[in-house]
């Protein structure tokens, strides 16, 4: 059999260390589905249900190795379908490699069925994108798509047209008029030094030596940075702040560990932003400027010339990798005796921990939300990979998820979009077939991409799924509130049943309403070896309340009650519980 320009594409990203291609098959890829099927001994092609989830897997896949994502998906439609994935690595700054088909190249042009110039539409979300020509080009092109992913930490485009895909290999260049060879380079990339410039360490040093009240806000930047954290916090007695992200860096049950910031915060991570002198702003682009202190003198350490300084002014930008840099600055920092702004904020923390606890109240019907990620918490492995999707979940998992031993957060940090978390998660069982790897979705997500539980059916894949199944969309519905507005469109007619299709499909699943089956359920799950599934019924009227309401919330909340809003007796009597609860405790 004659050797076709789509193994050179597949024997490429082999040497570049490839093992993982997430997608969906179509008539625009059938040469590069050859090349996969050629070399199946060496790369493994996932094939899944929706591009999206594709696309989702290989942001998952990047976000939990730490290694290149790739996708692939069919031309026109399939492609489109990648997109939202492909914008969710983007902005959480993954190395995605997404690969496309295209119409044969003598019909470029002519308005064929299915064309759609994915390398225009995709101009965008990929800083490096082109179609292949010719079959000379494809691995120096594959070369410059990967170092692109890595060194930008971002997305790459391929898009081939289906007769070069299974063009001869050997097929020679036109060649002509360039001065040039045809292109040849080597599959190698090397990181740049991660290490700021020596005058520029004195400088942060400096600024953080000299600030009397120092907190720490770490974020995605700093996953892998945990030793060297604990290092500079404890010298400078700093508290640390982490974003949703960057949950991961740091574990929850550290005292140097103060919660998050921002609406799914805590109230001490809220006051080490608010009461700081000085800043230290670690791998973290947070966006949320209003819950970032106004006047505190700030350093910033990103691995991005561009983003350093931007959220607040910033005295001393850092250009550098977080765990490099801070190994670098821990000597010049000088050790302080007294801690006084940490051990406030760690009684903070008390008060805080007893209160989250009132909140997972066992007896409470309908099923609090938080008792349901309580559980999981408690019961879930030392290292498991627990993947969020955006909604009132993600407040749960922000509060009540605890990083200890080696367990991991993931979840749709910038792009905040719904229905990854399934996806990551499958991603994450199949780099890592020995750990716990969980999905915490809301029935709206996972409504959304819930075929993708077939694709853990069908490749065998333990992934354990909790649906937060309050049958709104919950998180919209308390932002309408908070604007004063009545809720309006977030609730679907009936609760759908999600047990029953997992169960149906070869999954173990359970229908929770009654909390005292909860447990059990959760720990059945837990333990199954095959994939499982717990569909809980919980309080569509649990508000994600902020740590600190402020007084324009809770008059949007008023005026929405004035206004007609529906189910205002059973939000009032959850309110009014919640916060009985508290002063009980
Ligand atoms: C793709 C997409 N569509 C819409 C939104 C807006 N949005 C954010 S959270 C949310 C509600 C999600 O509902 P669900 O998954 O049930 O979670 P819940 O908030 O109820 O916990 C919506 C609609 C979004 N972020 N992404
Ligand atoms: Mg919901």
């Amino acid at each position: 059999m004659k050797k076709i320009a789509s193994e050179l594409l597949v024997e490429r990203l082999i040497e570049w260390g490839v093992d993982t291609v997430f997608g969906l098959p179509g008539d625009g890829i059938n040469g590069i589905m050859e090349a996969l099927r050629r070399n199946r001994d060496r790369i493994r092609f996932v094939l899944v249900h929706h591009e999206e989830a594709a696309a989702f897997m290989a942001t998952g896949h990047a976000k939990a190795t730490g290694q290149i994502g790739v996708c692939l998906a069919t031309s026109g439609p399939g492609g489109i379908h990648l997109l939202n994935g492909l914008y969710d690595a983007k902005l959480d700054h993954q190395p995605v490699l997404a690969l496309t088909g295209m119409q044969e190249t003598q019909l470029l042009g002519t308005g064929y069925q299915q064309e759609v110039h994915l390398e225009k539409l995709f101009e965008d979300v990929a800083s490096y994108d082109v179609m292949i020509h010719t079959p000379a080009q494809i691995p120096s092109l594959v070369d410059l798509a990967v170092r692109n992913c890595l060194a930008n930490r971002t997305v790459s485009h391929i898009t081939f047209p289906n007769d070069v895909q299974i063009a001869d290999a050997e097929t020679p260049p036109p060649g002509g008029p360039a001065p040039a060879r045809a292109p040849a380079s080597a599959p190698v990339f090397i990181p740049a030094p991660g290490v700021p410039r020596e005058a520029d360490l004195r400088r942060a040093a400096d600024v953080l030596n000299a600030g009397k009240k120092v907190a720490i806000l770490a974020g995605a930047g700093a996953l892998g940075a945990t030793a060297e954290l604990r290092q500079v916090a404890t010298a400078l007695g700093a508290p640390i702040v982490k974003t949703l992200s960057g949950k991961g860096c740091f574990p929850d049950d550290d005292p140097l560990a103060v919660g998050g910031i921002g609406l799914l915060g805590t109230d001490a991570g809220e006051a080490s932003m608010e009461l700081c002198d000085t800043l230290f702003m670690v791998g973290t682009n947070f966006p949320y400027t209003k819950h970032l202190p106004s006047s505190a003198r700030t350093v910033q350490v990103d691995i991005s010339a561009f983003r350093a300084g931007n959220r607040v002014p910033t005295e001393v930008p850092l250009v550098g990798d977080a765990r490099e840099t801070l190994a670098a600055l821990a000597p010049l920092l000088k050790s302080r005796r007294k801690h006084r702004f940490l051990e406030e904020r760690q009684e903070e923390m008390r008060h805080w921990r007893e209160k989250l606890e009132t909140q997972a109240d066992p007896s409470r019907t309908p099923i609090q939300p938080q008792y349901l990620m309580a559980l999981i918490d408690r019961h879930a492995s030392n290292d498991a990979i627990l993947s969020s999707d955006s909604g009132t979940i993600a407040t749960w998992a922000a509060r009540q998820w605890t990083i200890r031993g080696d367990r991991r957060f993931m979840l749709s940090g910038n792009l905040a979009t719904m229905a990854p978390g399934l996806p990551y998660t499958l991603a994450a069982q199949l780099a890592f077939p020995e750990r716990q790897c969980i999905a915490f979705v809301g029935d709206g997500g996972f409504a959304m991409l819930m075929a993708e539980f077939l694709t853990a059916v069908r490749h065998d894949l333990p992934v354990k799924v909790f649906i937060d199944n309050n049958h709104s969309y919950g998180q919209i519905l308390w932002e309408q509130m908070v604007l004063g507005y009545p809720e309006y469109g977030v609730r679907h007619n009936g609760i759908a049943n999600y047990a029953d299709y997992a169960q149906s499909n070869g999954g173990l699943a359970f229908r929770i309403d009654d909390p005292a089956d909860l447990e059990a359920a959760v720990k059945a799950a837990l333990d199954h070896p095959g994939p499982a599934l717990v569909d809980c019924l919980t309080n569509a009227n649990e508000p994600p309340l902020p740590a600190k309401v402020t007084y324009e919330q809770a008059k949007g909340f008023a005026e929405a009650f004035l206004r007609g809003q529906p189910h205002k007796a059973t939000i009032a009597s959850t309110l009014f519980r919640d916060k009985l609860a508290e002063l009980k405790a």
